[in-house]
């Protein structure tokens, strides 16, 4: 199969000079991950120009799988998303100085998507290679959450069945350090090299196994059903 795998990945924010996402997303681009070539996309971490970028690059490139890509400073792992909500409480002012509080992400959109993506399968996966891994049941409300409603909403809009989702990342070793070395707590983190490995091997596992259902499940048998 052939078709482009999109990673994104987003500018430094928050006082930092780096932001692992993109390292990562830029140290995958041109690799061949089963059949599809990685392409990657820089956001700015912002929310009025981060969906503008994130949906220009789904056009410019017909994607066969997304994969957003965020920092969160204090995991010790690669978190692979699996909620995004309709909600955007920012703990601090994005890169263009804006902090909305308690506003949605589509007024007229549904409270919350899953990650379509076999998050489950890709952890494993992850795990398997030696990275730490897990699922994550919040994206937070800052700016990663708002690209991965919009991701979710944008493609649950085509016919084509695309599947997506997002993952944080830790920090880099060099951002905890300059972190301990201000005084402010030592955070996890993990090397660039750890984190291109397993996300290789979770690209790898999310193509070569059959991909769940649109909403990430494996069965469509519920609780209540
Ligand atoms: N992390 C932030 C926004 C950009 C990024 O890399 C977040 O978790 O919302």
């Amino acid at each position: 199969m052939s078709g482009v795998i999109l990673l994104t990945g987003f500018d430094a924010f928050g006082g930092d000079a780096v932001n692992p996402s993109i390292d990562l997303a830029r140290a995958l681009e041109g690799e061949v991950v089963d059949g599809s070539r990685v392409v990657a996309e820089q956001l700015p971490c912002e929310f009025a120009r981060s969906t503008t970028f994130l949906f220009a690059a789904l056009e410019r490139w017909s994607p066969r799988l997304v994969l957003a890509i965020g920092q969160a400073g204090g995991r010790a792992d690669l978190s692979f998303e699996r909620i995004a909500i309709n909600l955007i409480d920012a703990r601090i002012a994005d890169n263009a100085g804006a902090q909305p509080i308690d506003v949605a992400v589509d007024p007229d959109g549904p409270a919350a998507y899953f990650s379509t993506l076999p998050i489950k399968r890709m952890a494993a996966a992850v795990r398997r290679a030696g990275v730490p891994a897990s699922i994550s049941y919040s994206a937070g409300s800052f700016v990663c959450n708002q690209i991965f409603y919009a991701l979710q909403h944008r493609l649950a809009g085509y016919s084509a069945g695309i599947p997506g989702g997002f993952m944080h990342v830790p920090l880099l070793p060099e951002q905890a350090v300059r972190r301990a070395s201000t005084g402010q707590a030592i955070s996890a983190s993990m090397a660039l090299a750890q984190m291109v490995l397993g996300t290789r091997v979770a690209l790898q596992a999310a193509l070569r196994d059959p991909v769940p259902g649109m909403a990430g499940l494996e069965s469509s048998e519920g609780i209540l059903s």
